[in-house]
């Protein structure tokens, strides 16, 4: 793999996946709506707005595969996701397709399903029920991802990505969390493996408890390490679980289910 463009590079998960892919690319184009200044010797930078089509087509050019996690990542305004989520995610894919990208990794989110409940045991077939805009947004950059995929033949990992943190923050992580070095991995996997397809993925580690089943893509040969069970001293264990009822305890989505809407 020669150049990979990461969007969203500035980012929380952009700025760890820099520093542990290091040398796994000749070469990693860095994008963000921020400035990055920080480049190293195998890294390139090429900030722009997603929303903007020509600069998108530029920064694409010359790349080999993509990793998209650039754009709006929690819930917020109907406009900032309309320009970040549903015209960036767009503008790339059709980048891709005028520059013969063969292959992008998508970071979508467990908020396309967030309004399952949590005694719903879920696989890549399962109904999508977002819980946001924001999970709105990432339900069209999978379908956009298996039309670009059906029609011009581009591979996507779709990655539901579920709480990609240091460590697990609350009892709902226990589920949801997955850990720097299994995204890492996933990553990796889905850039080596033979034929990718677009199949969609949950991005958890191999927690004890578990909401997701990947069975449909254990092709892919992606086995997680990490558990949020190492966290068992984490003082949130000892919190008295909340009300049942409440949207917050009920749903997949956790607050996302429960916040209220954005204004413009
Ligand atoms: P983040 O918010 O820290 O990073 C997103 C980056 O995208 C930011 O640096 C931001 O400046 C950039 N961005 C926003 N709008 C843009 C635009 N219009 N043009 C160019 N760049 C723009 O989010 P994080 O946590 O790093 O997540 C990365 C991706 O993974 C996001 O797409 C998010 O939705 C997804 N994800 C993350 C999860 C997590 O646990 N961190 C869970 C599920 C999904
Ligand atoms: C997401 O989609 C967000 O990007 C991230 O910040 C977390 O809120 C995560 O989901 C989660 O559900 O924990």
């Amino acid at each position: 793999m020669k150049r990979i463009l990461l969007t969203g590079a500035a980012g929380n998960l952009g700025k760890f996946i820099r520093v542990k892919l290091a040398g796994w690319t000749d070469v990693m184009r860095l994008s963000d709506l921020n400035d990055i200044n920080d480049a190293t010797d195998n890294e390139e930078v090429k900030c722009c707005d997603l929303g903007d089509k020509e600069m998108v087509m530029k920064l694409v050019e010359g790349c080999d595969g993509i990793i998209h996690l650039g754009g709006v990542s929690t819930e917020s305004t109907f406009d900032s996701i309309l320009n970040g989520n549903i015209v960036g995610t767009y503008n790339l894919y059709e980048a891709a397709r005028k520059h013969g990208i063969k292959r992008i990794f998508f970071a979508s989110s467990n908020h396309t399903i967030g309004f399952h409940e949590r005694e719903t045991q879920l696989d890549a077939d399962s109904t999508m029920r977002p819980d946001s805009l924001y999970g709105v947004s990432k339900c069209y950059g999978e379908m956009l991802a298996s039309l670009y995929h059906d029609k011009y033949g581009i591979e996507t990992a779709r990655v539901r990505i579920g709480s990609c943190f240091e460590k697990p923050l609350d009892r709902r992580m226990l589920a949801t969390w997955l850990s720097a070095d299994d995204f890492v991995s996933l990553i990796v996997r889905v850039f080596e493996c033979d034929r990718l397809g677009c199949p969609v993925i949950y991005g958890a580690s191999a927690n004890k408890e578990r909401w997701w089943d990947n069975q449909k893509v254990r092709y892919l040969g992606w086995e997680p390490k990490d558990s949020s069970a190492n966290f068992i001293d984490e003082p949130y264990l000892a919190q008295r679980a909340g009300n049942a009822s409440d949207p917050v305890v009920r749903y997949q989505g956790g607050g996302f289910a429960s916040a209220g809407h954005f204004e413009d």
